[in-house]
């Protein structure tokens, strides 16, 4: 079964929107595997981020996402790559529809809530960066039979 990552930004934790965001991704079926909290060291954030090493936001991005705690998440289903993505909204909030994540809770492109795997290879990255093997779990629940 497919398997993303999810990271509520440090925007999200503080503006107590964790419960919010984790009850709209539960809503839609996906079943969360991992769940953790942690502050992102510089070094961290620099190897989450490095495919923006050359952006002139960089710095910005790296001084946000270690600013304070981040909510780090594996979540999995059938096509939960996308399935997350199209919940989340655009990256830009003002342009993300009104009913995404981004849409309902952001304005700004450098404080947009939350992060999500663009594809299932960046989400394996992604997720190893943040979980060990252990901390990924397998269960099934009983309703699974209802929604995968
Ligand atoms: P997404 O998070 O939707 O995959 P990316 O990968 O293009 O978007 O960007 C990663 C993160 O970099 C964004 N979530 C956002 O916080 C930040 N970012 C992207 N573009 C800008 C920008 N022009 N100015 C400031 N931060 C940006």
């Amino acid at each position: 079964m497919q398997k993303t990552f999810v990271m509520i930004k440090p925007d999200g934790v503080e503006r107590g929107l964790v419960g919010p965001i984790i009850s709209r991704i539960e809503a839609k079926g996906f079943k969360l595997v991992g769940l953790k909290m942690l502050r992102m060291s510089e070094e961290m954030a620099g190897r989450h981020y490095a495919e923006h090493r050359d952006k002139p936001f960089f710095q910005e991005l790296i001084d946000f996402i270690t600013a304070s705690p981040v909510v780090a998440m594996a979540w999995e289903g059938d096509g939960v790559v996308e399935g997350v993505r199209r919940l989340m909204g655009s990256t830009n909030p003002l342009e993300a529809e009104p009913g995404t994540i981004r849409g309902d809770y952001g304005i700004y492109i450098s404080k947009n809530v939350i992060h999500g795997s663009d594809s299932p290879t960046s989400a394996e990255r992604e997720l190893q960066l943040f979980f060990r093997p252990e901390e990924i779990l397998n269960y099934s629940r009983s309703l699974d039979q209802w929604l995968f």
